[in-house]
């Protein structure tokens, strides 16, 4: 068997997606996620320019060699766009092994080590009562874990709150701008954990997003303040560039610290892992090189007491979020799942097998990955620019969203 064709299809069912079709002289087809939030042309050049010619003529079971080709065959290694593009291929020739096999792609994963995937859903609002019943809607809704993000007094613009039970950071073609004030953030955060401990109990799973706004010092006093409502994590409190600041958060504080959505490769996270400087790591299959190099960052994981936190992010379609199910029912260091569902549009967009029941997800039982794309619709969606917002300190200072 051989690959005879593969097209990368873009479309905005409610928001931008890039997806890759491969196709075999079996007849098999396959398909891979490729979005990059905001960035989302620059992979679908990448792949019609550089990498489909590569393709075309290849043995699809060759996953692992065609995984290499491309990664050392560029020369130029790693970054958001390569890694994509390679995660593409990848996942779909895995979509393709599993239908040649007959077996859903977590079976040739090692199979089963749970009975589902725990997932964590988006709790928000615009006050903190607001924050409390969305909190609620999801424990009705079987949820044992919840993101909270909440307002904070005098900054009027955060992203991630909003009483909209979806939204979209890539909203505007050209980027939006927010005003940030980490001193109000930083007086305000904790007494909201207390609040929703207060009302929710000692066991429900609560995490926290910084989105990178804090430096190590401010985000070691937000863990310390936080450790007594017992948080399932807190992500991303700095940049991760310079991996020493997670040694001096983790100097000062026992919140559990996650990191890992912006990370492409197993040398983003290595240092990270091998000190035990974090306790998940969130990286996920569209941005880290697909299910290949992903197994490998976790299975690396796995030695260092590192738990798994894929990103899961309505920005990653369908299609990511079907091969990180995959590897999530299999990995034995599996920590929690990120779950934001997509708008109908998309799931119409993407048929899939996937579903949610009681704070799980069960990826699908058919060949594959049990996901596809209908082309058809996807034309009907035409890609829109969309970018993703900034922030600027109070003074004007550009700052990290
Ligand atoms: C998360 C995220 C995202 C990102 C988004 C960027 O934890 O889900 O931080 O919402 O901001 O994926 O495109
Ligand atoms: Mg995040």
């Amino acid at each position: 068997m051989t690959i005879t064709a593969a097209r990368v299809i873009v479309c905005s069912p409610g928001r931008n997606f890039v997806t890759l079709k491969i196709e075999t002289s079996d007849g098999l087809t396959g398909v891979g996620d490729a979005t990059l939030n905001g960035r989302e042309l620059a992979v679908a050049a990448y792949l019609n320019e550089h990498v489909i010619p590569l393709l075309i003529g290849r043995d699809p079971a060759r996953i692992e060699d065609t995984w290499q080709y491309l990664y050392k065959g560029a020369y130029w290694r790693r970054g958001p766009v390569t890694m994509s593009a390679i995660a593409a291929v990848d996942t779909a020739l895995w979509d393709i092994k599993g239908k040649v096999a007959g077996l859903p792609v977590y079976q040739l994963l090692g199979g089963r080590s749970r009975s589902g995937v725990s997932v964590y859903g988006h709790a928000s609002g615009s006050s903190t009562e607001a924050l409390l019943s969305s909190i609620a809607s999801f424990v009705e809704r079987g949820y044992r874990a919840a993101r909270v993000q909440a307002p904070v007094p005098n900054i009027s613009d955060i992203y991630g709150v909003t009483d909209k039970p979806l939204y979209e950071p890539a909203s505007a073609a050209l980027p939006t701008e927010a005003v940030w004030s980490t001193a109000d953030y930083l007086a305000h955060i904790p007494s909201v954990f207390a609040k929703v401990r207060e009302e929710f109990g000692p066991t429900l799973r609560l995490l926290h997003d910084v989105h990178h706004r804090l430096t190590p010092i401010e985000a070691a006093r937000l863990g310390k303040s936080l450790e007594p409502y017992a948080l399932t994590w807190l992500e991303d409190p700095v940049p991760a560039e310079l991996q020493d600041g997670y040694r001096l958060i983790r100097q000062h504080t026992t919140t559990p610290l996650a990191v890992g959505e912006v990370f492409n490769s197993i040398w983003d996270c290595e240092r990270l892992i091998r000190e035990q400087l974090i306790d998940y790591i969130r990286a996920t299959v569209v941005h880290a090189g697909g299910i290949t190099h992903l197994r490998r960052i976790f299975d690396l994981a796995a030695l260092h007491h590192v738990r798994t936190g894929s990103h899961g992010a309505t920005d990653l379609s369908p299609v990511c979020l079907s091969a990180a199910l995959h590897l999530d029912l299999v990995v034995p260091n599996f920590g929690l799942q990120e779950y934001m569902p997509h708008t109908p549009e998309t799931d119409a967009v993407f048929p899939h097998g996937y579903r949610y029941a009681d704070g799980y997800l069960h990826p699908a039982e058919e060949p594959g990955l049990g996901v596809d794309i209908d082309e058809s619709l996807a034309a009907r969606y035409p890609y829109r620019p969309a970018s993703l917002p900034v922030n600027r300190l109070e003074d004007g200072t550009l700052h990290d969203w």
